[in-house]
């Protein structure tokens, strides 16, 4: 069946809304895709008949919600084509997931004068955690440098790779740049080294299909809330040998296996890595989510964003004073730029009188501006439900902003 955003569009009530006596037009889905009907409802289901806390009850509901999210554990594993059931570790969304490695993994395997390295266009949340670690562990962090079209320097990054990095983490597509970073190669030219790769899919998920195990990478992490999924909930994938070697990070609940006050042993994976009572019913959320996904066809999807980014820059390429931040051939749903002459909140303030969602700002981005050099971006972002029309409604606005300023 081809594709329509029209129909796509019925699915998901937000999008009937007004903002400011206009239609929404929601252009923010970087920041937070909108929720189809159908994870609406998975979530009431759940509350409404199927709430029990999981894995602890020997009663009816526990073990049909214990069932529902050990599932919910299998259609993830089979969506990224992990090998294991138990390499799919729930936690709160990517920047938990990015955490727990950097304390654990650091925990067991960061010493005085090791090397962690990252990408000059990391979200705070695949810098901070690593700082924290490396500032805990007398370690260093290195940083792969960017080119002016906003993609990664390959040649710098190899130049960087050496005995004493322990992990690579890097971004698989950039939240404020849009770029698709090589991030194969990334990991072919680590494990040369034997240096295991972190990939931060928050941005990568919800556009295009991800194979762990062709991709090799050691961790995968994203969020329930970017991919049509709730928030509240997200992944860490983990190769199992690296996850069997890695130290619980949170204590309590599911994750122990014998408690008495002078010795705990932990459970096996995945429950070493989940404590406390899980976020079941975003859990299965998040998984319908995906079956929303498949149905609707992740290359479907893709393609139709791929149109919606070619046109918007087409159009954009015509207004006066204007700059693109982040010109990478392979590009995922984002397109940032400034104009030279107005604030970008300023733009983002007058668009959202006109009902037009835009995110501005450094998007946890910091270190990216500070390369380009400005205070922030407009970023517009988009997702299977927008079409070329709201881009003609988002340009009118952007005439309105370019009038107002002169
Ligand atoms: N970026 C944006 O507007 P959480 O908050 O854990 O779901 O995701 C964090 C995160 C990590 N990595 C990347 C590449 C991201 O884009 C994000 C979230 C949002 O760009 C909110 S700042």
């Amino acid at each position: 069946m081809s594709f329509d955003p029209e129909i796509l569009r019925k699915q998901f009530p937000i999008l009937k809304r007004e903002v400011n006596n206009r239609s929404l037009v929601y252009f923010d889905n970087a920041a937070t895709t909108q929720k189809p009907r159908i994870v609406l409802d998975r979530l009431i289901r759940y509350y409404e008949n199927e709430n029990s806390n999981i894995h602890r009850g020997a009663h009816f509901l526990s073990s049909q919600a214990t069932e529902a999210y050990e599932q919910a554990r299998k259609t993830i594993q089979h969506y990224i084509n992990a090998r294991h059931y138990h390499e799919v570790i729930f936690t709160r969304g990517t920047t938990e997931a990015i955490n727990l490695v950097a304390d654990s993994f650091s925990q067991k395997f960061l010493k005085g004068g090791d090397e962690i390295l990252i990408s000059a266009m990391e979200h705070h949340a695949n810098i901070v955690p690593w700082q924290m670690a490396c500032e805990r562990h007398q370690a260093t962090l290195k940083v792969i440098p960017m080119k002016p079209d906003g993609t990664l320097d390959m040649d710098g990054f190899e130049k960087l790779l050496n005995q004493r990095t322990k992990l690579v983490a890097v971004t698989h597509v950039s939240n404020a740049l849009g770029t698709i970073n090589p991030v194969k190669e990334i990991i072919k030219t680590a494990h040369l080294q034997n240096v295991p790769v972190l990939i931060d899919g928050a941005q990568a998920t919800p556009h295009m299909a991800v194979d762990v195990q062709d991709l090799d990478c050691d961790f995968y992490c994203f969020s329930g809330h970017k991919m049509y999924g709730p928030m509240g909930v997200g992944v860490l994938y983990g190769k199992e040998a690296l996850l069997n070697e890695m130290p619980p990070w949170q204590g309590g609940g599911e994750m122990i296996s014998s408690v008495s006050f002078s010795k705990t042993t932990y459970n096996d994976l995945p429950f070493k890595f989940e404590a406390g009572t899980p976020n079941v019913a975003d859990v299965l959320g998040m998984e319908t989510a995906i079956l929303f996904l498949q149905e609707t066809g992740l290359g479907k999807i893709a393609a139709h964003e791929k149109e919606l980014v070619g046109y918007i820059i087409d159009r954009l390429k015509q207004m006066d004073n204007i700059r693109f931040i982040g010109e990478a051939r392979e590009r995922s749903a984002v397109v940032s730029f400034i104009f030279n002459d107005i604030h970008p909140y300023d733009t983002g303030t007058i668009l959202d009188k006109l009902g037009i969602a835009v995110r501005t700002g450094h998007h946890c981005a910091q270190p990216i501006m500070t390369y380009f050099n400005i205070p922030g971006t407009v970023r517009v972002s988009f997702a299977a439900y927008n079409t070329k029309e709201e881009i003609d409604v988002l340009m009118n606005g952007l005439s309105t902003v370019r009038d107002m300023f002169g």
